[in-house]
């Protein structure tokens, strides 16, 4: 988009909707996407309001991601942000959701807390000719029209990292006794990084996968789900929890027992959140997957394509590291959650 220039982006209901190929007939018109929305020097005209429905505050990540989100879509930047924290309940989102087509806001952003359960709501505001971006997390949907575009980690892709760092620095045919941390049920965060793992994993015969259970990516649950472990089987060579929360719950339970994590047991986490580099640092962490939370400015140029109608991609998947003792230091710094 050239610099000075003006553009007099004309966001008709009838275009929008026929670009997300609705019916006409019996559709909500959306009087806001009748205004014209022109793109000056410093931004639109009009501020683009924007419906974001977190799905809680479990975690750091999150924690991270939300600030990303509401650090972007800032008035300065053009937009009117309408944020819902729907504290790990479905129901609210979708009721989160409802409100926002009723506002008849101009986009809808939103974390799904898991992957079943919206084609009804997303149906709704594809009829309402507003546009969904799914951030982070993932749906499945019958018609995947009524998802705009995605943007976030390539989970699979995380859990496969994970079982190849294994691979190569535990080695396939040595005998390890492991145990899972696994993230939200149903969240395509934990679907989609167990999906990963196993698809490496599962060709390893001496990989002795002992249990995978739900921590539900928070602390607490973590160490409790750890303790678990820990009461029911002797001898665990290696953990693969999900996120990092979890493994600082993990932690706390080893260290309770006496257990010297990074050593005794072997840790492999997810996220890369700022305190667990500082472990991978120290030796208690052994790897890392990277999932970044910075998806603000992202979900920014996703809106401002789709608004003004130019060409961007359904997937949007993010560049995403492995982080060690040999190369956390370099990172350390920089990191800011
Ligand atoms: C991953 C994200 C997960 C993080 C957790 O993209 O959905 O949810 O790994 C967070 O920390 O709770």
């Amino acid at each position: 988009m050239g610099i000075g220039t003006r553009r007099r982006i004309k966001v008709q209901a009838a275009t929008l909707m026929m670009s997300f190929g609705v019916l006409l007939s019996g559709c909500i018109r959306n009087p806001l996407h009748e205004n014209e929305i022109t793109q000056t020097e410093t931004g639109f005209d009009h501020l683009i309001s924007v419906g974001f429905s977190q799905l809680g505050s479990e975690s750091v990540w999150r924690s991270a991601n939300t600030v990303s989100i509401q650090d972007t879509l800032t008035r300065d930047n053009g937009y009117f942000l309408i944020y819902n924290n729907a504290r790990q309940k479905q129901e609210n989102q979708i009721k989160a959701i409802r409100s926002f087509i009723s506002q008849r806001v101009d986009v809808i952003v939103f974390s799904p807390l898991t992957e079943e359960g919206w084609d009804t709501v997303l149906q709704e505001a594809f009829d309402a000719g507003i546009p969904v971006i799914t951030s982070d997390r993932q749906v499945h949907v019958a018609k995947e029209e009524l998802v705009t575009a995605w943007v976030g980690g390539d989970m699979e892709l995380e859990g496969e990292k994970a079982a190849l760092w294994m691979q190569e620095h535990l080695g396939e045919k040595t005998p390890l006794d492991i145990v899972v941390l696994t993230g939200t049920e149903g969240s395509s965060a934990a679907e989609g990084r167990s999906k990963g793992f196993h698809k490496v994993a599962d060709a390893f015969p001496a990989w002795n996968i002992l249990e995978e259970k739900s921590g539900d990516f928070t602390m607490a649950k973590g160490k409790e789900i750890m303790e678990e472990f820990l009461s029911s089987y002797e001898g665990i060579d290696v953990l693969v929890s999900q996120n990092d929360d979890m493994t600082f719950g993990a932690i706390e339970a080893m260290e309770e027992r006496g257990i010297v994590p990074g050593q005794d047991i072997t840790i492999i986490s997810f996220d890369a959140v700022k305190k667990a580099l500082e472990m991978v640092r120290d030796g208690k962490i052994n790897v890392d997957v990277e999932c970044s939370p910075l998806l603000g400015p992202d979900i920014s140029r996703l809106i401002t394509a789709i608004l003004q109608k130019e060409h961007f991609e359904k997937d949007n998947p993010v560049e995403e590291l492995v982080f060690t003792k040999d190369n956390v230091e370099a990172y350390l710094d920089s990191r800011t959650y």
